[in-house]
């Protein structure tokens, strides 16, 4: 029975703490079950019912009278809740009726209980389009309302016909996702009590059960739901069962869904102004990035390195009063402009951050006075950027000006910043301006919309009442030692995950105001102490190995967005202009591993990201007149290719870019990237949704590309490997290694998923039209694979040729802080075996034990005095290569020398933004180099090779499902499984 809204909703249980309304900031995602809480569709099954059962009886009394199905007695007492065949057979059976099994072969009019049921389905699918389905009046507003919240909506039934219920509802729009029975079927889930289904729709919105709530009518979907760890079990009471609903779990029963509506954003409360600073800062060097002083000179790379980011939203650690010299940027994941640029951008969002401080009309700035103290540090604990800057201006007044900013790490949407600011020595007038006192949008010429909402709220500490919400111009007097609060929050909401951004802004805006800051704090405290709980790395002994790691850790960490699958990492994650956000090799290469072995919900969402623009790798495919998926050298929003055409070289010289083209190496990197995320987790749901995809698709693209010649071998020829100082060469070894892996990997997953799923399988292999002899060719192609493997050396030929260049050691140059493409110029050393970064070192590394140790040491001693580590990503392998070999000294050099990419003080190389690779890539370095970590179905396993003076090396994992805790040590290694609560 529909409630109707004018009803006076019942709230039949309430015990603390049930958030009435949701809050949009707790919770991410609501998860409703279909018939009974969104729609009531029991009429059509009725009449449906009746339908199949009134002709079937009349043609057996051939024509004559028969008693016909009663649509409210029999349909209660004999099929209402049962499936299908069952309640064939039961109607039947009450009328003396025993009819054949059948199965799905059958002939449509037979009269088999298979055949009766399949009629039924017919009939409700007939009535349904032709009636439409009842909806109850108030799912709509609900959805709606959540959707505009940013609140995620997904639907758990285990109806086939889910789908179509909601097309016909006209709900289809405001449900993200749905898991019904026919996913239900292909991944062997149960199903209602057990809690899986509703488990499946968090791990594809990727949300964690406790930020979810979930709304049943049925007393076993409420024993699901609560099984599944749902923050909130709301029971849908339609028909006065909410004693027995709470009984059965439910956190609250509810006659009217709306009484749990979302918060409206009006008269919000103003945040309570706690005292400063708003939470303990972290005092252990092991933690903190310390920059004391100010270097113009070093400027955009610190505020690249001290960036804060929690993987929707990412912003530079720009002055707030942005002068001398300042180059903020704040970014949403996803959202990319085209603007007159020759590729999209991430689009630059407003200076929520921008304050500026004026004493009696005198710009307080770094750049006029003194400055007496001046440091700003990094808390990777808490995710927190401080500064602290003791300033004396032109006229001897002494200002502090203390400040905290962070990206919110529990509500994705927020950012705040926290000033106090005191005089030392002075009364006078203060004033502070700000470039974003209210809501601001960014459009983008792609049709993009970002809205930034700002709130503010100021006060001196003599007196904590909050001022009005927006902060524009604002003077007032200070005296002596007399101290100022100024709490600005701004939520963030983008067309590239929010339907609606100025709502869902101002919903965020709005909840977060009520709750307070000193609570918004705490959560994001919490939020980054759970994830350092999963990704920290302790190292003993060596403070800078230990603060370059917890780097690594940090920005990796702030990269990630689990919930939104759209997303990947740029080269530069979301912290600088360089590469404008896009998306290379890099994220599946070198980032993913870290995240497949410390946060998998963040590694899977990185991986569909990769399915979703599966459309357009294989549209590139096409271009280039091969078979399956090519992705884009340089990715996007869409997954085009929009790596720029041309770039400007040393030298102010226009260099055509061709590796959008030729970087072929992308599609088997990401493959090879499913592949990784697949062993570690053993996610075969992720493997059928979309992994299984992927690889297909790519050894697809490998097969039509290594074209069989006359030496009976297969050749890829005119590619482009990681080494791009040699580009268009041929059988280039990393692509074609990695080609090779590719068909191999696919044709083996072909094997195991018609074992392993003998369901979905069939389904999938039509979907690819792939048949038994494609699969044969990936063998052949993998085995025919020319190799450039001399057996009498053991050495690999990067590419064919490459062994007949000019060798010219690099240790005879006489500079290598200078680039050595720039230092000889491209066009020389294209004619020379130097380097620029790993390729054949990079292939062995990834496949370590197909090579025999002769083979690994001949090529490390071979390459490594040939590389120019002209690439970022670059001395991470080399250091974990040497690492294996044990090189330690050599390893320790390299390990530094990739260390120092971001947080050297004199290279000056982050400008741009971090190297998010090359943090990957350090992380691997300690954990597959140095502790010597090797993974299998045993489990985990240590060999360690630490440098000298590391007393210790910890790390913890999580592989197939289980933590482990890891320490390598001179003295021995320990593997210790973490138990967990059940
Ligand atoms: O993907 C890399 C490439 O290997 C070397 N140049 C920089 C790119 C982005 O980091």
């Amino acid at each position: 029975m529909a409630a109707s809204t004018e009803d006076a909703p019942t709230l039949t249980a309430t015990p603390p703490p049930i958030p009435t309304p949701i809050d949009p900031i707790r919770f991410q995602a609501a998860v409703f079950d279909l018939d009974g809480v969104l729609t009531g569709t029991a009429e059509l099954h009725a009449a449906a019912w009746k339908q199949l059962f009134d002709a079937f009886l009349k043609k057996r009394a051939g024509g004559g009278d028969f008693k016909p199905f009663d649509a409210v007695s029999d349909y209660q007492t004999y099929v209402d809740g049962r499936p299908r065949a069952d309640g064939v057979r039961t109607f039947l059976t009450s009328r003396g009726i025993t009819l054949p099994e059948g199965g799905p072969g059958d002939a449509a009019d037979a009269d088999t209980v298979q055949a009766l049921g399949a009629r039924k389905d017919d009939y409700f699918l007939e009535r349904l389009a032709s009636d439409g389905v009842k909806v109850f009046p108030d799912a709509l507003p609900l959805l709606a309302g959540l959707r505009a919240a940013g609140v995620k909506t997904a639907l758990v039934s285990s109806s086939r016909n889910a789908k179509a219920v909601l097309e016909a509802g006209g709900l289809t729009a405001l449900i993200d996702i749905v898991v019904d029975g026919v996913e239900g079927a292909r991944f062997g889930l149960a199903g209602k009590p057990a809690p899986d289904t509703f488990g499946r729709a968090l791990q594809v919105l990727g949300v964690e059960p406790a930020r979810a709530v979930g709304f049943e009518d049925a007393l076993v979907g409420v024993e699901a739901i609560r099984a599944a760890g749902y923050g909130l079990v709301v029971g849908v009471d339609r028909v006065g069962h909410a004693a027995a609903l709470v009984a059965h779990g439910a956190h609250v029963a509810v006659t009217d869904m709306m009484t749990l509506a979302v918060a409206t954003p009006t008269a919000p409360a103003d945040p309570p102004l706690a005292a400063w600073p708003p939470a303990p800062p972290t005092f252990d060097v092991d933690w903190m990035v310390v920059e004391d002083g100010f270097v113009l000179t070093r400027e955009h790379e610190i505020e690249s390195m001290l960036s804060i980011s929690n993987g929707h939203l990412g912003s530079r650690a720009s002055l707030a009063e942005g002068e001398p010299i300042s180059a903020p940027a704040t970014f949403v994941a996803g959202l990319f402009d085209t603007g007159p640029r020759p590729s999209p951008t991430l689009a630059p969002l407003p200076n929520w951050s921008h304050l500026a401080t004026f004493i009696e009309g005198t710009p307080l700035t770094l750049r006029e006075g003194r400055i007496l103290a001046h440091r700003r540090t990094l808390d990777m604990r808490q995710g927190l950027l401080w500064r602290d800057w003791l300033h004396e201006g032109p006229v001897g007044r002494i200002t502090h000006f203390q400040e905290c900013r962070l990206a919110c790490a529990y509500d994705r949407r927020l950012l705040l910043q926290s000033v106090a600011l005191s005089s030392q020595n002075y009364a006078g007038a203060l004033t502070f301006k700000t470039e974003l006192g209210e809501a601001t949008d960014v459009r983008t010429t792609s049709g993009g919309l970002a809205v930034v909402d700002a709130a503010a709220a100021w006060a001196t500490a003599s007196d904590l009442t909050a001022q009005p919400a927006r902060l524009a111009d604002v003077t007032l007097h200070t005296e002596p030692g007399q101290s100022h609060r100024i709490d600005r929050l701004a939520a963030v909401a983008a067309s590239s995950q929010d339907g609606q951004p100025a709502v869902v802004a101002a919903a965020h805006l709005a909840a977060a105001r009520a709750h307070g800051l000193t609570e918004l704090v705490a959560r994001h405290r919490e939020t980054w102490a759970e994830r350092w709980q999963g990704g920290d790395i302790r190292v003993a002994g060596d403070t800078e190995a230990q603060v370059a790691l917890r780097f690594a850790a940090y920005q990796l960490m702030s990269a990630a967005d689990p919930s939104d699958p759209r997303v990947s990492i740029g080269a530069r994650a979301m912290t600088g202009v360089t590469y404008s956000g896009h998306v290379f090799w890099d994220t599946e290469i070198y980032m993913l591993p870290f995240f497949a072995l410390t946060w998998p919900a963040a590694a899977r969402a990185l991986l569909m990201y990769r399915h979703h623009t599966l459309p357009a790798a294989r549209a590139k495919a096409t271009q280039h007149g091969a078979r399956g998926a090519y992705y884009a050298w340089e990715s996007a929003d869409t997954g085009e290719d929009v790596t720029p055409a041309s770039v400007i070289g040393p030298g102010g010289i226009v260099i055509e870019i061709k590796l959008a083209h030729q970087e072929q190496h992308i599609s088997a990197d990401v493959a090879f990237g499913v592949c990784t995320y697949w062993q570690a987790t053993g996610d075969d749901a992720f493997m059928l949704e979309a992994g299984a995809e992927i690889v297909i698709e790519t050894a697809r693209f490998w097969a039509s590309r290594a074209a069989l010649e006359a030496d009976g071998k297969r050749h890829i020829r005119g590619v482009t490997g990681p080494d791009e100082y040699h580009t268009g060469v041929d059988d280039d070894a990393y692509t074609n290694g990695m080609a090779r892996w590719n068909l191999r990997a696919a044709a083996a997953l072909v094997g195991q998923m018609a074992a392993r799923w003998p369901d979905a399988w069939p389904d999938l292999r039509t979907q690819l039209k792939l048949d038994d002899a494609e699969v044969a060719d990936w063998s052949a192609a993998a085995r025919d694979i020319y190799d450039g493997l001399d057996p009498k050396t053991g050495l690999i030929e990067q590419f064919e040729g490459y062994f007949g260049l000019t060798d010219l050691p690099l240790s005879r140059l006489v500079s290598r802080a200078i680039p050595v493409d720039v230092l000889l110029g491209l066009d020389r050393v294209v004619r020379t075996t130097i380097i620029k970064q790993p390729d054949v070192l990079l292939l062995i590394w990834l496949f370590w034990n197909d090579y025999p140790p002769e083979v690994r040491e001949a090529n490390f001693r071979y390459y490594e005095p040939r590389c120019a580590q002209g690439s970022s990503l670059s001395p991470c392998i080399h250091a974990l290569y040497a690492a294996r070999l044990g090189e330690a000294e050599l390893a320790r050099k390299y390990f530094r020398q990739a260390s120092e990419i971001d947080l050297s003080n004199n290279r000056g190389d982050a400008a741009g933004g971090i190297h998010a690779a090359a943090l990957g890539g350090l992380w691997q370095a300690a954990v597959f180099g140095f502790a010597g970590l090797t993974l299998g179905d045993d489990g985990p396993k240590l060999d360690p090779r630490l440098p000298p003076d590391w007393g210790e090396l910890a790390f913890r994992i999580r592989w197939r499902g289980k933590d482990y805790d890891l320490c390598a040590s001179p003295q021995g290694s320990s593997v210790t499984p973490v138990e967990t609560a059940p």
